[in-house]
């Protein structure tokens, strides 16, 4: 409410929305918070277009978010990791001036063993003119994201969201089912602690990275040594750089030479938070809000947190020659 009036021109639409956003997050919550007691562990049984098994949590959380905003008139068009292509809002429903694009349950290989998984989500405004919206309204460039946020399912609920006017945290509090601003305001550390890497993949990546990792490892050239944490949920590794201080990489490597993340509904969403907290992200190359998406699923290495840290990899990435 309190961003709200700092556009007076506002409808509260995008608030709204966020609101819808916030049902479906307590909806999934309670059924994390349940899962091992459920019959709602496990797979679904089908896989989806990246040929990943989809999870019966996954799919859940797929419908959650999808029913809480197709019917409220504020979106023309949603889309997901797990759906194959964009889903415009039914026929008979009014089509609304959003788009939103997420990620329902980030970090699936991890729900079944209870370890912090995530909803990582993106907000647009369409750029087709009227109905049902399409694949281009959810294909813009990271930049022109209206509002992007995460709720992480941790050790309790917290959603982390910007409108590009700060990052701000908020917990749920399980006994009122409201989640309360406990975090105003968050701001990256301009140098990390910490870095997240998965670091069994070293033999596989290019020289450059290498290096990046082993200087953080060890310290050089005034670089303090860090540490390192790999929760393997892009949510949970996000969040804690973000509060703690630290980078995250998730670079090419010989299995995946295009990286492993999605730029649309992962590391977009993720970049937009981690500017406005005054941290920066890149896909060693290119800022990662500047990339022009081609197709909803395509993936993109990232380097993303401190500042410094994400300057300093991308520096040494950059100057890598090109192998063929
Ligand atoms: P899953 O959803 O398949 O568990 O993947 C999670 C993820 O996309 C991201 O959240 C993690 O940071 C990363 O993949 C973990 O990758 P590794 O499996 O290589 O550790």
């Amino acid at each position: 409410m309190e961003q709200e009036r700092l556009h007076p021109h506002a409808t509260g639409e995008l608030s709204n929305l966020l609101y819808d956003i916030c049902l479906a997050a307590k909806i999934i919550s309670r059924q994390v918070r349940r899962a091992g007691l459920t019959d709602i562990l496990g797979a679904f049984g089908t896989k989806n277009i990246q040929g990943e098994q989809q999870q019966k949590l996954d799919v859940f959380a797929n419908e959650t978010v999808r029913n809480a905003i197709h019917y409220t008139g504020r979106v023309c068009v949603t889309a997901s990791e797990e759906d194959d292509e964009p889903v415009p809002v039914p026929a008979g429903q009014r089509a609304g001036k959003y788009v939103v694009v997420f990620d329902p349950l980030d970090g699936s290989s991890n729900i079944d063993v209870n370890i912090p998984i995530g909803t990582i989500f993106s907000i647009y405004r369409r750029v087709s003119r009227n109905g049902p919206g399409n694949a281009k309204d959810c294909l813009q460039a990271g930049r022109h994201q209206v509002a992007a946020g995460y709720v992480l399912y941790g050790s309790s609920t917290m959603l982390v969201y910007t409108t590009g006017k700060g990052v701000h945290g908020f917990t749920l509090d399980p006994t009122i089912g409201e989640f309360l601003l406990s975090h105003p305001d968050i701001k990256t550390a301009p140098v990390g602690g910490y870095y997240s890497i998965n670091e069994s993949n070293f033999d596989r990546w290019s020289p450059a990275v290498q290096r990046v990792i082993t200087n953080w490892k060890k310290g050089e050239g005034g670089i303090k040594p860090k540490n390192m944490r790999w929760v393997a949920s892009l949510v949970a590794d996000f969040h804690r750089n973000l509060l703690a201080g630290g980078v995250f990489i998730y670079p090419t490597d010989s299995k995946s030479p295009q990286g492993k993340l999605r730029l649309v509904y992962e590391c977009a969403p993720m970049a937009f938070i981690c500017e406005q907290a005054g941290g920066a992200a890149t896909d060693g190359h290119r800022r990662i809000l500047d990339i022009v998406p081609d197709t909803l699923h395509q993936k993109t290495p990232l380097v993303i947190g401190a500042k410094a840290d994400v300057e300093y990899a991308t520096e040494i990435i950059a100057a890598e020659p090109v192998t063929a």
